[in-house]
């Protein structure tokens, strides 16, 4: 079992498995551009784009039981882990069928029986909560991961040094994963940061780290298993660096001034979906006819997500202080 996760399993069924799950992504959040200049959605909208294969990859390398924390780009890791895509839908919309319950939009999915402990508005925000997630397991002698995204301009909060200095102290399982697109916002990684090799960071504190082709699913999957595998050896926390890149802006408000078109359509070269897609069909693991199914079923997926958003109902505006405290007091 152990040495079955350090190796990629391509078998068809597998190698199917993550093309779906890109496939969501990518159709899930191109649904929602369209919607949110129909104004269905409001707010600030991240999208993932040509960074699928990080999520879908690390998500194969995890448990049920395992915990995962991200940022606000996070309509992949949520879809991936497995919530439901009509609650995350009605949660961009704001209804109260969402999985926040409306209450936190595209920024804050979570869903606890799932273990998606969320979304996070705050750059670097996350790092600390899954740094205590695994702390909370360690203590209760529970055998799980927490697996923490954050984007390389996480690196230049106090918080992600914090939260690397005491998992790495405490030997904590945590699997740390930079998913660096080069561009904090419209901050050029090299004009930020003065070690560039981000995975480098994690040497002082002597965490193992690996750097991976964030664009190549199978190699995010092989490496992110073999870090799991060597979390649950209770070897203490890992890293891991995936170069990728977002083909779209930072968010829906960006003119993208500080990159060249020439650059973008580049990258786009590399998708991740397009790339896979073709070394599938060239090694006889996917034909056409396959294709066309799986498109098929997300599209209707993509469809009842949307309807089941439509139906959901607003929060009353007589609810608005619920929540702000609890209830009662936990004893
Ligand atoms: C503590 C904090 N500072 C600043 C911001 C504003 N802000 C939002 S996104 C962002 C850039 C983050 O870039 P990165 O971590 O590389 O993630 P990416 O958007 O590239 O996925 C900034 C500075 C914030 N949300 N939180």
């Amino acid at each position: 079992m152990r040495d079955s996760l350090t190796k990629p399993r391509l078998s068809r069924e597998h190698t199917h498995e993550l093309l779906r799950q890109m496939i969501r992504i990518r159709r899930f959040e191109a649904k929602c551009a369209e919607l949110y200049s129909a104004e269905k959605i409001r707010g600030f909208l991240h999208l993932y784009d040509g960074e699928e294969a990080i999520a879908v990859g690390v998500m194969k390398s995890l448990r049920p039981e395992d915990a995962v924390v991200a940022t606000y780009r996070e309509h992949g890791h949520a879809l991936a882990r497995g919530v439901a895509m009509g609650p995350v839908m009605a949660e961009m919309f704001g209804k109260m069928t969402g999985c926040s319950r409306g209450r936190g939009g595209s920024m804050h999915l979570f869903d606890a029986a799932s273990r998606f402990y969320g979304g996070n508005a705050i750059v670097g925000g996350g790092l600390p909560l899954a740094t205590g997630l695994a702390l909370a397991d360690r203590m209760s002698g529970r055998e799980r991961v927490t697996a923490c995204f954050f984007g390389e301009g996480a690196v230049a909060e106090g918080e992600f040094h914090e939260s690397m200095n005491l998992a790495a102290l405490w030997k904590l399982p945590v699997l740390f994963i930079c998913e660096n697109n080069l561009y904090a916002m419209g901050t050029a990684l090299d004009r930020s940061e003065a070690e560039t090799d981000i995975h480098k960071k994690a040497g002082v504190y002597g965490m193992p780290a690996e750097v991976v082709d964030g664009m190549d699913v199978v190699a995010v999957e092989a490496a992110a298993s073999r870090a799991v595998t060597a979390i649950q050896r209770y070897d203490g926390p890992r890293f891991l660096e995936c170069r990728t890149y977002r083909f779209r802006p930072h968010s829906m408000f960006d003119a993208q001034l500080y990159r060249s078109k020439e650059e973008v359509e580049a990258w786009r070269r590399h998708d991740p979906l397009e790339r896979f897609t073709d070394w599938l069909r060239g090694s006889g693991l996917l034909h056409d006819e396959e294709l066309a199914t799986i498109g098929i079923a997300v599209a209707k997926e993509v469809e009842e997500a949307v309807a089941f958003a439509e139906r959901g109902e607003w929060e009353p505006v007589e609810h608005l202080t619920r929540y702000v405290y609890m209830d009662e007091v936990p004893a």
